[in-house]
Protein backbone atom coordinates (compact mmCIF):
# COMPACT_ATOMS: atom_id res chain seq x y z
CA UNK A 1 0.00 0.00 0.00
CA UNK A 2 1.40 2.99 -0.23
CA UNK A 3 1.14 6.51 1.33
CA UNK A 4 0.55 9.82 -0.36
CA UNK A 5 1.46 11.74 2.17
CA UNK A 6 4.82 10.42 2.79
CA UNK A 7 7.60 12.87 3.86
CA UNK A 8 11.51 12.35 1.94
CA UNK A 9 13.67 10.44 3.30
CA UNK A 10 15.92 13.03 2.78
CA UNK A 11 14.11 15.30 4.65
CA UNK A 12 13.83 13.33 7.66
CA UNK A 13 17.72 12.73 7.24
CA UNK A 14 17.92 16.17 7.31
CA UNK A 15 16.18 16.78 10.25
CA UNK A 16 17.61 14.05 12.21
CA UNK A 17 20.99 15.52 11.64
CA UNK A 18 19.95 18.93 13.12
CA UNK A 19 18.40 17.39 16.05
CA UNK A 20 21.54 15.21 16.45
CA UNK A 21 23.25 18.63 16.69
CA UNK A 22 21.40 20.09 18.84
CA UNK A 23 21.26 17.21 21.22
CA UNK A 24 25.35 16.53 20.99
CA UNK A 25 25.94 20.27 21.51
CA UNK A 26 23.58 20.43 25.26
CA UNK A 27 25.82 17.01 25.34
CA UNK A 28 29.36 18.40 24.83
CA UNK A 29 30.10 22.19 25.08
CA UNK A 30 33.38 22.24 23.58
CA UNK A 31 31.45 20.67 20.11
CA UNK A 32 29.49 24.23 20.07
CA UNK A 33 33.19 25.53 20.39
CA UNK A 34 34.43 23.71 17.27
CA UNK A 35 31.58 24.49 15.86
CA UNK A 36 32.22 28.27 15.62
CA UNK A 37 35.74 27.95 14.64
CA UNK A 38 35.16 25.98 12.12
CA UNK A 39 32.06 28.03 10.59
CA UNK A 40 34.59 31.10 11.13
CA UNK A 41 37.48 29.04 8.90
CA UNK A 42 34.90 28.32 6.25
CA UNK A 43 33.93 32.17 5.79
CA UNK A 44 37.73 32.79 5.74
CA UNK A 45 38.53 30.33 3.01
CA UNK A 46 35.34 31.04 0.73
CA UNK A 47 36.51 34.89 1.10
CA UNK A 48 39.86 34.72 0.24
CA UNK A 49 39.90 31.80 -2.23
CA UNK A 50 37.53 32.57 -5.00
CA UNK A 51 38.55 29.30 -7.07
CA UNK A 52 37.19 27.23 -3.83
CA UNK A 53 34.01 29.37 -3.75
CA UNK A 54 33.20 28.27 -7.49
CA UNK A 55 34.09 25.39 -7.02
CA UNK A 56 31.94 24.74 -4.14
CA UNK A 57 29.01 26.41 -6.07
CA UNK A 58 29.14 24.43 -9.12
CA UNK A 59 28.62 21.33 -7.26
CA UNK A 60 26.11 23.07 -4.72
CA UNK A 61 28.22 21.61 -2.14
CA UNK A 62 28.25 25.53 -0.50
CA UNK A 63 24.90 25.19 0.39
CA UNK A 64 25.10 21.81 2.23
CA UNK A 65 28.24 23.11 4.08
CA UNK A 66 26.70 23.89 6.80
CA UNK A 67 25.05 21.11 7.30
CA UNK A 68 27.62 18.17 6.85
CA UNK A 69 28.47 16.40 9.58
CA UNK A 70 29.48 12.70 10.92
CA UNK A 71 28.91 10.86 13.64
CA UNK A 72 29.80 7.34 15.25
CA UNK A 73 28.51 5.11 17.19
CA UNK A 74 29.90 1.15 18.16
CA UNK A 75 27.21 -1.28 18.41
CA UNK A 76 27.40 -5.06 20.39
CA UNK A 77 25.24 -7.30 18.70
CA UNK A 78 24.63 -8.66 15.29
CA UNK A 79 20.29 -7.63 16.02
CA UNK A 80 21.77 -3.96 17.21
CA UNK A 81 23.46 -3.61 13.58
CA UNK A 82 20.74 -4.96 11.85
CA UNK A 83 17.83 -2.99 13.72
CA UNK A 84 19.71 0.07 13.08
CA UNK A 85 20.34 -0.64 9.64
CA UNK A 86 16.66 -0.49 9.33
CA UNK A 87 16.64 2.49 11.24
CA UNK A 88 18.92 4.47 8.94
CA UNK A 89 16.55 3.20 5.90
CA UNK A 90 13.75 5.19 7.07
CA UNK A 91 16.01 7.82 6.48
CA UNK A 92 17.24 7.20 3.28
CA UNK A 93 20.63 5.95 4.05
CA UNK A 94 22.44 2.43 3.38
CA UNK A 95 25.17 0.91 4.61
CA UNK A 96 28.80 1.89 2.03
CA UNK A 97 31.80 0.36 2.42
CA UNK A 98 33.54 -2.03 4.80
CA UNK A 99 36.31 -1.02 7.09
CA UNK A 100 38.16 -4.01 9.08
CA UNK A 101 39.41 -1.84 12.16
CA UNK A 102 41.19 -5.25 13.69
CA UNK A 103 44.63 -4.89 11.75
CA UNK A 104 45.14 -1.74 13.84
CA UNK A 105 44.26 -3.88 16.94
CA UNK A 106 40.42 -2.52 17.28
CA UNK A 107 37.96 -5.22 17.82
CA UNK A 108 35.67 -3.82 15.57
CA UNK A 109 34.65 -3.63 11.55
CA UNK A 110 32.48 -1.06 10.20
CA UNK A 111 30.21 0.60 7.38
CA UNK A 112 29.12 4.41 7.31
CA UNK A 113 25.35 5.07 6.98
CA UNK A 114 25.23 7.67 4.52
CA UNK A 115 22.73 8.71 1.54
CA UNK A 116 23.92 7.01 -2.21
CA UNK A 117 22.62 9.56 -4.79
CA UNK A 118 23.76 13.32 -4.95
CA UNK A 119 20.58 14.83 -5.47
CA UNK A 120 20.00 13.23 -1.58
CA UNK A 121 23.57 14.20 -0.26
CA UNK A 122 23.04 17.85 -1.77
CA UNK A 123 19.94 17.40 0.65
CA UNK A 124 21.86 16.38 3.34
CA UNK A 125 25.59 14.40 3.75
CA UNK A 126 24.75 12.88 7.29
CA UNK A 127 27.04 10.18 7.56
CA UNK A 128 27.27 7.57 10.75
CA UNK A 129 30.40 5.46 11.23
CA UNK A 130 29.24 2.46 12.41
CA UNK A 131 30.61 -0.34 14.40
CA UNK A 132 30.35 -3.45 15.47
CA UNK A 133 32.26 -4.62 18.37
CA UNK A 134 33.69 -8.32 17.56
CA UNK A 135 33.23 -10.28 20.82
CA UNK A 136 35.19 -13.30 19.01
CA UNK A 137 38.43 -11.65 20.09
CA UNK A 138 38.02 -11.27 23.66
CA UNK A 139 39.93 -14.14 24.83
CA UNK A 140 38.48 -14.75 28.32
CA UNK A 141 35.73 -17.18 27.46
CA UNK A 142 33.88 -16.04 31.03
CA UNK A 143 34.33 -12.23 30.56
CA UNK A 144 33.37 -13.08 26.50
CA UNK A 145 30.14 -15.07 27.90
CA UNK A 146 28.98 -12.36 30.98
CA UNK A 147 29.52 -9.25 27.43
CA UNK A 148 27.13 -11.84 25.86
CA UNK A 149 24.75 -11.85 28.69
CA UNK A 150 24.68 -7.77 29.57
CA UNK A 151 24.44 -6.95 25.51
CA UNK A 152 21.28 -9.68 25.15
CA UNK A 153 19.58 -8.45 28.09
CA UNK A 154 19.81 -4.54 26.66
CA UNK A 155 17.35 -2.77 23.63
CA UNK A 156 18.90 0.39 22.38
CA UNK A 157 15.75 1.37 20.61
CA UNK A 158 12.66 2.58 21.94
CA UNK A 159 9.39 0.65 21.75
CA UNK A 160 7.61 3.54 19.43
CA UNK A 161 10.74 3.66 17.49
CA UNK A 162 10.90 -0.10 16.51
CA UNK A 163 6.62 0.54 15.61
CA UNK A 164 7.59 3.50 13.70
CA UNK A 165 10.33 1.82 11.43
CA UNK A 166 7.95 -1.10 10.79
CA UNK A 167 5.27 1.33 9.53
CA UNK A 168 7.67 3.12 7.47
CA UNK A 169 8.82 -0.41 5.84
CA UNK A 170 5.10 -1.27 5.30
CA UNK A 171 3.52 1.69 3.91
CA UNK A 172 6.43 3.19 2.24
CA UNK A 173 7.05 6.23 4.30
CA UNK A 174 6.11 7.96 7.22
CA UNK A 175 3.84 11.10 7.37
CA UNK A 176 4.76 13.84 8.48
CA UNK A 177 3.34 13.45 12.41
CA UNK A 178 5.01 10.49 11.91
CA UNK A 179 8.52 11.67 11.02
CA UNK A 180 8.17 13.93 13.50
CA UNK A 181 7.59 11.52 16.48
CA UNK A 182 10.54 9.19 14.88
CA UNK A 183 13.66 11.81 15.05
CA UNK A 184 12.69 12.10 18.21
CA UNK A 185 12.26 8.93 18.80
CA UNK A 186 15.41 7.39 16.75
CA UNK A 187 17.37 10.27 18.59
CA UNK A 188 16.92 7.74 21.77
CA UNK A 189 19.05 5.43 20.57
CA UNK A 190 22.19 8.12 20.45
CA UNK A 191 22.02 9.54 23.84
CA UNK A 192 24.09 9.86 26.81
CA UNK A 193 23.53 8.06 29.66
CA UNK A 194 25.27 8.41 33.18
CA UNK A 195 24.28 5.34 34.39
CA UNK A 196 26.56 2.08 33.23
CA UNK A 197 25.04 -0.93 33.33
CA UNK A 198 27.33 -3.06 34.99
CA UNK A 199 29.03 -2.46 38.53
CA UNK A 200 32.59 -0.67 38.85
CA UNK A 201 34.75 -4.12 39.03
CA UNK A 202 33.12 -5.64 35.25
CA UNK A 203 33.55 -2.27 34.15
CA UNK A 204 37.31 -2.59 35.05
CA UNK A 205 37.72 -5.87 33.78
CA UNK A 206 35.65 -5.08 30.66
CA UNK A 207 37.91 -1.90 30.04
CA UNK A 208 41.29 -3.93 30.65
CA UNK A 209 40.28 -6.25 28.22
CA UNK A 210 40.20 -3.43 25.82
CA UNK A 211 38.26 0.25 26.55
CA UNK A 212 36.35 -0.07 23.49
CA UNK A 213 34.40 -3.23 25.02
CA UNK A 214 34.01 -1.22 28.05
CA UNK A 215 32.05 1.18 25.92
CA UNK A 216 29.89 -0.49 24.41
CA UNK A 217 28.95 -3.42 26.44
CA UNK A 218 28.82 -0.96 29.91
CA UNK A 219 26.42 1.26 28.92
CA UNK A 220 22.55 1.32 27.84
CA UNK A 221 22.81 2.17 24.52
CA UNK A 222 25.50 3.39 21.54
CA UNK A 223 25.78 6.82 22.60
CA UNK A 224 27.01 9.03 19.58
CA UNK A 225 30.42 9.70 20.30
CA UNK A 226 31.06 12.79 18.15
CA UNK A 227 29.71 14.38 15.82
CA UNK A 228 32.45 15.89 13.02
CA UNK A 229 32.10 19.19 11.19
CA UNK A 230 33.77 19.57 7.51
CA UNK A 231 36.18 22.60 7.35
CA UNK A 232 37.49 23.90 4.34
CA UNK A 233 40.95 24.57 5.53
CA UNK A 234 42.01 21.73 8.89
CA UNK A 235 45.84 23.23 9.18
CA UNK A 236 43.74 26.91 9.84
CA UNK A 237 41.88 24.77 12.23
CA UNK A 238 44.27 22.79 14.08
CA UNK A 239 46.43 25.77 14.70
CA UNK A 240 43.65 27.46 16.21
CA UNK A 241 42.21 25.10 18.51
CA UNK A 242 44.32 25.32 21.58
CA UNK A 243 43.21 29.06 22.00
CA UNK A 244 39.71 27.79 22.12
CA UNK A 245 40.92 25.57 24.87
CA UNK A 246 40.38 22.36 22.78
CA UNK A 247 43.91 20.13 22.66
CA UNK A 248 44.43 18.22 19.05
CA UNK A 249 45.78 14.72 18.50
CA UNK A 250 49.27 15.12 17.20
CA UNK A 251 48.83 14.19 13.69
CA UNK A 252 46.65 14.67 10.98
CA UNK A 253 44.93 11.41 9.87
CA UNK A 254 45.03 10.93 5.98
CA UNK A 255 46.97 12.68 2.99
CA UNK A 256 49.45 15.37 3.23
CA UNK A 257 48.35 19.47 2.94
CA UNK A 258 48.50 19.62 -1.08
CA UNK A 259 46.87 22.66 -3.66
CA UNK A 260 43.84 20.31 -4.48
CA UNK A 261 42.49 18.09 -1.79
CA UNK A 262 42.16 13.91 -2.02
CA UNK A 263 39.62 12.02 0.39
CA UNK A 264 39.74 12.83 3.75
CA UNK A 265 41.80 14.78 6.05
CA UNK A 266 41.08 14.39 9.99
CA UNK A 267 42.03 15.12 13.50
CA UNK A 268 40.20 14.85 16.88
CA UNK A 269 40.58 16.04 20.19
CA UNK A 270 39.51 14.15 23.73
CA UNK A 271 36.53 15.87 24.89
CA UNK A 272 35.13 14.40 28.51
CA UNK A 273 35.90 12.88 30.89
CA UNK A 274 32.56 11.85 32.61
CA UNK A 275 30.98 10.82 35.45
CA UNK A 276 29.79 7.21 35.37
CA UNK A 277 27.30 5.75 38.14
CA UNK A 278 27.96 2.32 38.38
CA UNK A 279 25.09 -0.65 39.17
CA UNK A 280 26.52 -0.89 42.66
CA UNK A 281 26.84 2.58 43.35
CA UNK A 282 23.66 5.51 43.78
CA UNK A 283 25.91 8.19 42.40
CA UNK A 284 28.42 8.65 40.10
CA UNK A 285 32.01 7.89 41.43
CA UNK A 286 33.57 6.13 38.31
CA UNK A 287 34.65 7.87 35.18
CA UNK A 288 34.54 7.19 31.66
CA UNK A 289 36.06 8.80 28.58
CA UNK A 290 34.07 8.08 25.05
CA UNK A 291 32.92 11.39 23.30
CA UNK A 292 35.31 13.37 21.55
CA UNK A 293 35.56 15.82 19.09
CA UNK A 294 36.79 15.61 15.72
CA UNK A 295 37.11 18.38 12.67
CA UNK A 296 37.76 16.59 8.74
CA UNK A 297 38.36 18.51 5.44
CA UNK A 298 36.85 16.58 2.31
CA UNK A 299 39.09 16.08 -0.87
CA UNK A 300 38.58 14.34 -4.36
CA UNK A 301 37.30 10.69 -4.61
CA UNK A 302 39.49 9.00 -5.82
CA UNK A 303 39.68 6.29 -8.75
CA UNK A 304 40.62 2.61 -7.39
CA UNK A 305 44.07 3.79 -9.68
CA UNK A 306 43.91 6.87 -7.43
CA UNK A 307 43.51 5.27 -4.15
CA UNK A 308 46.36 2.64 -4.96
CA UNK A 309 48.97 4.87 -5.24
CA UNK A 310 47.34 6.64 -1.85
CA UNK A 311 47.78 3.58 -0.43
CA UNK A 312 50.87 2.61 -1.54
CA UNK A 313 52.12 6.43 -0.68
CA UNK A 314 50.80 6.15 2.82
CA UNK A 315 52.36 2.61 3.43
CA UNK A 316 55.62 3.94 2.15
CA UNK A 317 55.87 7.00 4.68
CA UNK A 318 54.50 4.83 7.55
CA UNK A 319 57.11 1.77 6.94
CA UNK A 320 59.98 4.49 7.16
CA UNK A 321 58.34 6.37 10.16
CA UNK A 322 58.92 2.44 11.90
CA UNK A 323 55.72 3.53 14.39
CA UNK A 324 52.54 4.81 14.79
CA UNK A 325 52.17 8.88 14.32
CA UNK A 326 52.37 10.23 18.04
CA UNK A 327 53.65 13.23 19.88
CA UNK A 328 57.22 12.56 19.65
CA UNK A 329 57.23 11.87 15.89
CA UNK A 330 55.10 13.80 14.32
CA UNK A 331 57.17 16.56 12.64
CA UNK A 332 59.11 13.25 10.99
CA UNK A 333 55.93 12.03 10.48
CA UNK A 334 54.71 15.22 8.60
CA UNK A 335 57.79 14.97 6.38
CA UNK A 336 58.26 11.85 5.30
CA UNK A 337 54.33 12.65 3.97
CA UNK A 338 55.01 15.30 2.67
CA UNK A 339 58.06 13.74 0.39
CA UNK A 340 56.63 10.60 -0.54
CA UNK A 341 53.16 12.35 -1.74
CA UNK A 342 55.33 14.49 -4.09
CA UNK A 343 54.89 11.31 -6.14
CA UNK A 344 50.27 12.49 -6.25
CA UNK A 345 50.20 14.75 -9.06
CA UNK A 346 49.02 17.77 -7.33
CA UNK A 347 46.78 19.35 -10.19
CA UNK A 348 43.07 18.53 -11.24
CA UNK A 349 43.76 18.16 -14.76
CA UNK A 350 46.41 15.69 -13.85
CA UNK A 351 44.51 13.76 -11.84
CA UNK A 352 42.13 13.62 -14.56
CA UNK A 353 44.19 13.20 -17.42
CA UNK A 354 45.76 10.22 -15.69
CA UNK A 355 42.55 8.86 -14.34
CA UNK A 356 43.45 9.23 -10.29
CA UNK A 357 39.74 10.70 -9.40
CA UNK A 358 36.21 11.10 -10.40
CA UNK A 359 34.83 14.13 -11.34
CA UNK A 360 31.52 15.76 -12.30
CA UNK A 361 30.78 17.10 -15.62
CA UNK A 362 28.70 20.73 -16.33
CA UNK A 363 27.77 22.13 -19.61
CA UNK A 364 29.24 25.63 -19.25
CA UNK A 365 27.53 29.04 -20.80
CA UNK A 366 29.71 29.01 -23.69
CA UNK A 367 28.38 25.04 -24.23
CA UNK A 368 25.00 26.04 -23.97
CA UNK A 369 25.13 29.42 -26.20
CA UNK A 370 27.23 26.89 -28.77
CA UNK A 371 25.25 26.00 -31.92
CA UNK A 372 24.69 21.91 -31.91
CA UNK A 373 23.90 21.53 -35.52
CA UNK A 374 26.33 19.30 -35.92
CA UNK A 375 25.04 16.26 -34.02
CA UNK A 376 27.38 13.39 -33.49
CA UNK A 377 29.85 11.55 -31.18
CA UNK A 378 32.26 14.23 -29.77
CA UNK A 379 35.13 13.15 -27.22
CA UNK A 380 34.66 14.63 -23.27
CA UNK A 381 38.67 16.12 -23.66
CA UNK A 382 37.77 17.90 -26.91
CA UNK A 383 34.71 19.71 -25.38
CA UNK A 384 36.83 20.46 -21.86
CA UNK A 385 39.35 21.86 -24.53
CA UNK A 386 37.16 24.18 -26.53
CA UNK A 387 35.08 25.06 -22.97
CA UNK A 388 31.85 23.51 -23.43
CA UNK A 389 31.96 21.54 -20.32
CA UNK A 390 34.05 21.88 -17.24
CA UNK A 391 35.10 19.06 -14.73
CA UNK A 392 34.54 19.70 -11.13
CA UNK A 393 36.33 16.86 -8.61
CA UNK A 394 33.28 14.85 -6.61
CA UNK A 395 33.74 14.93 -3.30
CA UNK A 396 35.10 12.53 -1.32
CA UNK A 397 32.02 10.68 1.15
CA UNK A 398 33.61 7.93 2.70
CA UNK A 399 36.30 7.37 5.37
CA UNK A 400 39.79 5.78 5.40
CA UNK A 401 40.45 2.74 7.82
CA UNK A 402 44.03 3.52 8.58
CA UNK A 403 42.45 7.12 9.40
CA UNK A 404 39.64 5.61 11.76
CA UNK A 405 41.79 3.64 13.29
CA UNK A 406 44.09 6.64 14.45
CA UNK A 407 40.92 8.05 15.51
CA UNK A 408 39.87 5.28 17.36
CA UNK A 409 43.32 5.12 19.10
CA UNK A 410 43.95 8.49 19.97
CA UNK A 411 40.32 8.58 21.68
CA UNK A 412 41.06 5.37 23.60
CA UNK A 413 44.16 6.42 24.80
CA UNK A 414 45.83 3.25 23.50
CA UNK A 415 49.21 3.16 23.02
CA UNK A 416 49.22 -0.45 23.41
CA UNK A 417 48.68 -1.93 20.06
CA UNK A 418 46.93 -5.18 20.48
CA UNK A 419 47.78 -7.58 17.85
CA UNK A 420 44.78 -9.54 17.01
CA UNK A 421 45.16 -12.87 14.68
CA UNK A 422 41.75 -13.19 13.53
CA UNK A 423 41.61 -11.33 10.04
CA UNK A 424 38.46 -9.48 7.64
CA UNK A 425 35.70 -10.58 7.58
CA UNK A 426 33.27 -8.76 5.49
CA UNK A 427 30.76 -11.95 4.89
CA UNK A 428 29.58 -11.90 9.29
CA UNK A 429 29.36 -8.63 8.86
CA UNK A 430 27.23 -8.71 6.39
CA UNK A 431 25.53 -11.30 7.65
CA UNK A 432 25.01 -9.56 10.69
CA UNK A 433 23.86 -6.41 9.18
CA UNK A 434 21.18 -8.45 7.11
CA UNK A 435 22.13 -7.29 3.40
CA UNK A 436 25.13 -6.48 1.70
CA UNK A 437 27.43 -3.50 2.30
CA UNK A 438 27.79 -1.08 -1.11
CA UNK A 439 30.80 -0.53 -2.95
CA UNK A 440 31.88 3.03 -2.71
CA UNK A 441 33.54 3.25 -5.83
CA UNK A 442 31.05 1.94 -7.98
CA UNK A 443 28.53 4.93 -6.57
CA UNK A 444 31.30 7.53 -7.73
CA UNK A 445 31.43 6.19 -10.84
CA UNK A 446 27.18 6.61 -10.98
CA UNK A 447 27.40 9.95 -9.99
CA UNK A 448 30.42 10.81 -12.51
CA UNK A 449 28.67 8.58 -15.56
CA UNK A 450 24.76 10.68 -14.96
CA UNK A 451 26.94 13.99 -14.85
CA UNK A 452 27.96 13.28 -18.72
CA UNK A 453 24.75 11.68 -19.80
CA UNK A 454 23.32 15.35 -18.70
CA UNK A 455 26.03 16.74 -20.61
CA UNK A 456 25.11 14.99 -23.58
CA UNK A 457 21.27 15.12 -23.50
CA UNK A 458 22.60 19.01 -22.42
CA UNK A 459 24.24 19.44 -25.58
CA UNK A 460 22.34 17.36 -27.97
CA UNK A 461 25.57 14.75 -28.35
CA UNK A 462 26.52 11.42 -27.86
CA UNK A 463 29.73 11.95 -25.75
CA UNK A 464 32.84 9.79 -25.46
CA UNK A 465 34.57 9.14 -22.23
C1 LIG B 1 34.85 5.78 15.00
C2 LIG B 1 36.18 6.30 14.57
C3 LIG B 1 36.24 6.49 13.07
C4 LIG B 1 36.28 8.46 11.46
O1 LIG B 1 35.91 9.60 11.22
O2 LIG B 1 37.16 7.88 10.81
C5 LIG B 1 35.66 7.76 12.59
C6 LIG B 1 34.74 5.56 16.49
O3 LIG B 1 35.60 5.99 17.25
O4 LIG B 1 33.70 4.96 16.88
O5 LIG B 1 34.71 8.29 13.08
NI1 LIG C 1 34.82 10.41 12.76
Amino acid sequence: MSNHNVVSPDLIRQRFSRAMSDMYREEVPLYGALMELVAQTNAQVLDSDPAVARQLRSTGEIERLDLERHGAIRVGTAQELATLCRLFAVMGMQPVGYYDLTPAGVPVHSTAFRAVHESSLQVSPFRVFTSLLRLELIENPELRAFAESVLAKRSIFTAQALALIEQSEQHGGLNEQQAEDFVEQALETFRWHHRATVTAAHYQQLSAQHRLIADVVAFKGPHINHLTPRTLDIDIVQAKMPEHGITPKAVIEGPPRRQCPILLRQTSFKALDEPIAFTDQQQAHGSHSARFGEIEQRGAALTPEGRALYDRLLNAARDELKDFPNEANAARYNRLMEQHFTAFPDSYSEMREQGLAYFRYFVTEKGLAADSDEPGATSLQGLINAEYIRAVPLVYEDFLPVSAAGIFQSNLGDTAHTHYGEHSNRQAFEQALGRPTIDELALYADTQRRSIEECSTALGLSILG
